[in-house]
């Protein structure tokens, strides 16, 4: 998978895509990051992306016309791996879809992709009426620029490559596959400040311990979160003994 960013800060990226999963990935050649300065298809002695905002008002928009050269321009190194046979364009946006897991992994079956991250106002409607194909947002927040939420988005993807996460981690990522929160962790030492480790794991009962955790997933997203036990797909996904104990915790 190949994604290539066009951001006017992309010395943002470097140590992160060198680092742990992400760098390992990109190492191993799983995964591809192209980061592109936006300036480099601008035509003006100044390379200037930006202008004031038609209508008045304070603040600067990104200008149109360096935008849709770079988004052409790369989506013309294309790539066999997209249905579209060009990368999927992604605007980092406040006004787009939430992303979660289910995004993700949408996403990450897409192929190629372009993102693009805006900085000051925002850019230029135009770009993304011709050049976008979605608008993804991380959270109802305004930051300053879609640099950190692309690196967000980066780093959720390549969880998603086959071959990227070792196979121990992927027993992990059940929790989410399953749609449940996960369940609490612990390591060495056995007791800290008075709190001791739950006896069941250190029983050696795999069996028990697998029962443990199916059971404080369910728990802790029904204490945290809710909202998740209310899509019919994850109820749909419960375990026998999960559904009970949710039916259990449902009539107290
Ligand atoms: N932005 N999720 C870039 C965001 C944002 C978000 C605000 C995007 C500023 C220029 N992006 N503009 N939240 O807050 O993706």
């Amino acid at each position: 998978m190949r994604v290539q960013v066009l951001t006017i800060f992309p010395e943002l990226f470097a140590p992160f895509l060198r680092t742990s999963l992400v760098g390992r990935a990109i190492e191993k050649g799983i995964l591809e990051v192209g980061v592109h300065d936006l300036r480099d298809w601008t035509e003006d002695r100044h390379r200037s992306v930006d202008d004031e905002p038609y209508g008045g008002g304070g603040g600067m928009v990104m200008t149109a016309p360096p935008w849709l050269r770079a988004v052409r321009g790369l989506s013309g190194e294309t790539s066999g791996e997209n249905p579209e046979g060009r990368p999927w364009r992604i605007l980092l946006s406040p006004q787009g879809a939430r992303l979660d897991d289910a995004k993700v992994r949408e996403l990450a079956g897409r192929g190629d992709l372009i993102l693009l991250c805006g900085r000051y106002e925002g850019i230029d409607e135009r770009v993304r009426a011709t050049v976008v194909d979605e608008e993804v947002s991380i959270g109802d927040y305004v930051l300053s620029g879609g640099e950190l939420p692309a690196l967000v988005l980066i780093e959720a993807l390549s969880r998603q490559i086959p071959g990227v996460v070792q196979l121990a981690d992927s027993v992990e990522q059940d929790s989410f596959r399953n749609g449940l929160l996960d369940h609490p962790h612990y390591t060495r030492p056995p007791v800290v400040e008075g709190l001791a480790v739950p006896e069941v794991l250190l029983s050696g009962n795999h069996a028990a311990i697998r029962r443990w955790r199916d059971l404080e997933a369910l728990r802790a997203t029904r204490e945290k979160r809710p909202d998740l036990l209310e899509r019919p797909e994850v109820r749909a996904r419960l375990t026998k003994e999960q559904a009970r104990a949710l039916d259990e915790m449902e009539r107290t």
